[in-house]
């Protein structure tokens, strides 16, 4: 299970989009930005530097959990998890992350 911390910006919408085209199971919780829960301890030690969207994977490589944040970074690792998205040649994978 993947739980995502998020809210409503373009750069939290990114994660929901990719959550639902990998086909992922999720559960959402949300950060209100507006109301600073982006600082409070809890928050801080799943994304140090107090920004949304951040996810926990309960099965991480290896079986283990996983915790990440920058959305980029959680693009490239739920393509990775579900095999899609990345393309097959190294071409396309870096002609996709660019
Ligand atoms: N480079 C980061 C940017 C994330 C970002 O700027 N998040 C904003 C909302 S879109 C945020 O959490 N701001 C709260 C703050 O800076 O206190 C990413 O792509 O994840």
């Amino acid at each position: 299970m993947i739980d995502l911390y998020s809210t409503a910006t373009p750069n939290g919408h990114k994660v929901h989009i990719m959550l639902e085209e990998c086909g992922l199971a999720y559960r959402s919780h949300h950060i209100d930005i507006g109301k600073g829960d982006q600082f409070t301890p809890a928050f801080l030690k799943i994304s140090p530097n107090n920004k949304i969207p951040a996810i926990i994977d309960s099965d991480g490589p290896d079986g283990k959990e996983m915790s990440l944040f920058e959305s980029g970074a959680i693009l490239v690792y739920l393509a990775s998890k579900v095999g899609k998205f990345l393309g097959d040649t190294d071409r396309e994978k870096f002609t996709t992350l660019q």
